[in-house]
């Protein structure tokens, strides 16, 4: 990370960071790649030959007495008895063959959508993932749309959606509890996870609500839930699945400005990701088992999730050598993530073992959709990258303000000139100074509001480092939000 100055981020009017935009919203990408850095050094490439040795048979030089002369069809099967326990064993071994494969076969056919996909209840109809929860219904009965969930805005408010109305509504804290919190967090993609429910007073105006029927028996949640237009509690639930986005640290705003070291647990959710002992990308951590990063961080070679491990809670480079790696298990990059534009530069990793929050150690909340965000809106960025372009990677952690940039500005002749996608977001200063650089790739850019730090981009790209007119470019992580649940439903 370049380090220098900071300045003051202006305020102005608010402005929603839509998720999802239109396609053409932007004009089309002029090819070429954007970025002038490649996203590691070679030196860490693992090597593409097997590292062990192939093990060789040797003879025994002893010769071998035969007491009678050597029949043609070999020493086995030599009598006709031998013969006929030969041909039972070898009838043995297929059978047993043939009946592991129809298991195998069996089982696949069983899971009826064995590509990558999701059943429709128990249709048999198979649909994609990405169709799930995303307002068309696609399954025959409307199961993709019938049990979705999601938490809008700062104050987390949980929202059903309503096919029927096709909308989104609040759902009245009359009769919820805990056990209904749980399902519904875990419908999100939250495993086991669950950290507060509350009711507030709805600020959002709505009109129309989703109420429990509580007389309706031991059956479904979503089975329960009916139009109302009355609430009697006159709150709405505000749903935590994960205690997310807190600091013990409260002195940051004033001690940093500009950019400097870390001190412990300043940014809780940074990792350090290492192929072969060496940091080569930053990561965010969002749940006990998945961090964010960047696609570029994990392309080909290093997709395999052997070559990782993450170091959470440790400011020093070398501190990690004696530290506790968290080895990976899966990598998943954003499918349409384009290398040669950077656009959808996001990643998940998924942990072998969960990681234990502490003070060092502690999740980001993902952005919810309604989350308002200034033009300007400040924002921190951290890792271990170079301090200045061309610099090697940094021993300690370093942290800088810096402020979002509007896309419209960031698109600008004299910016990016239309390299920027609704898939990006850009922040720093159009002067210069402090900004990302090589090695804080996949690490957050990230904001307090409403007293919760949220994790708004991941660091992808930028023509240089800290140069006027070519600020940082992050992954727009509010637009990845659907694929992040989703992929953390699927591999539970
Ligand atoms: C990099 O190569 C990199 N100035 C990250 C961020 C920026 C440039 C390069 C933004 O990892």
């Amino acid at each position: 990370m370049a380090l220098n100055s900071g300045s003051s981020p202006g305020i102005g009017p608010y402005y929603e960071n839509h998720g999802y935009q239109p396609e053409n919203f932007y004009p089309p990408q002029p090819p070429g790649a954007p970025g002038s850095y490649a996203p590691y050094p070679a030196l860490y490439y693992p090597s593409a030959v097997p590292q062990y040795a192939p093990r060789v048979l040797t003879r025994v030089s002893t010769p071998v007495i035969s007491p009678r002369p050597k029949p043609s069809s070999g020493t086995v099967c030599s009598s006709r008895t031998k013969k006929a326990l030969c041909v039972t064993f070898a009838l043995a071994v297929i059978l047993a063959g043939a009946v592991v494969a129809a298991v195998l076969i069996w089982r696949f056919l069983e899971s009826k959508c064995p590509v990558a996909g999701i059943e429709c209840g128990s249709s048999g109809t198979c649909i994609s993932p990405s169709l799930w929860c995303d307002g068309i219904s696609h399954c025959p009965s409307g199961e993709d749309e019938d049990r979705c969930v999601r938490l809008y805005g700062p104050n987390f408010i949980l929202q059903v959606y309503s096919p029927q109305r096709k909308s989104w509504y609040p759902v009245c804290q009359d009769d919820w509890n805990d056990s209904y919190g749980r399902a519904a967090c875990r419908d999100m993609g939250y495993k086991n996870s669950f950290y507060s429910n509350q009711g507030i007073a709805d600020d959002s105006g709505a009109t129309s609500f989703m109420k429990l029927n509580a007389s309706a028996g031991n059956i479904d949640l979503y089975k329960k839930l009916y139009h109302s237009d009355a609430c009697s509690s006159k709150t709405v639930v505000a749903l935590r699945c994960i205690d997310c986005g807190v600091t013990t640290q409260t002195s940051r705003q004033s001690r940093i400005v500009g950019g400097a070291n870390a001190s412990p647990g300043d940014w809780p959710w940074q990792v350090s990701l290492h192929v072969q002992d060496v940091h080569v990308c930053g990561g965010s951590i969002i749940t006990p088992e998945w961090i964010v990063t960047a696609a570029h961080c994990v392309e080909e070679p290093l997709s395999n999730p052997r070559y990782w491990t993450a170091f959470a809670g440790i400011l020093q480079q070398s501190f990690m050598y004696y530290g506790k790696g968290y080895k990976i298990e899966k990598v998943i990059p954003y499918p349409s993530y384009d290398s040669k534009t950077k656009n959808n530069d996001i990643a998940l990793m998924k942990l072998q073992v969960p990681l234990t929050f502490n003070d060092k150690i502690r999740p980001v909340c993902l952005p919810n959709p309604g989350l308002m965000l200034e033009p300007m809106q400040p924002c921190w960025i951290s890792g271990w990258g170079a301090t200045y372009e061309k610099g090697k990677t940094s021993e300690v952690l370093n942290a800088a303000l810096v402020h979002l940039i509007e896309p419209w500005r960031c698109n600008s002749r004299s910016v990016y000139n239309n390299l920027i996608t609704p898939a990006m977001i850009c922040a720093g200063y159009l002067q210069g100074d402090v900004d990302s650089c090589q090695g804080d790739s996949g690490g957050p850019l990230v904001t307090l509001k409403s007293r919760v730090w949220w994790l708004i981009g991941d660091t992808s790209w930028g023509s240089g480092c800290a140069k006027p007119n070519r600020p940082g470019v992050y992954g727009n992580v509010t637009v990845f939000t659907d694929w992040i649940y989703q992929q953390m439903r699927a591999n539970s």
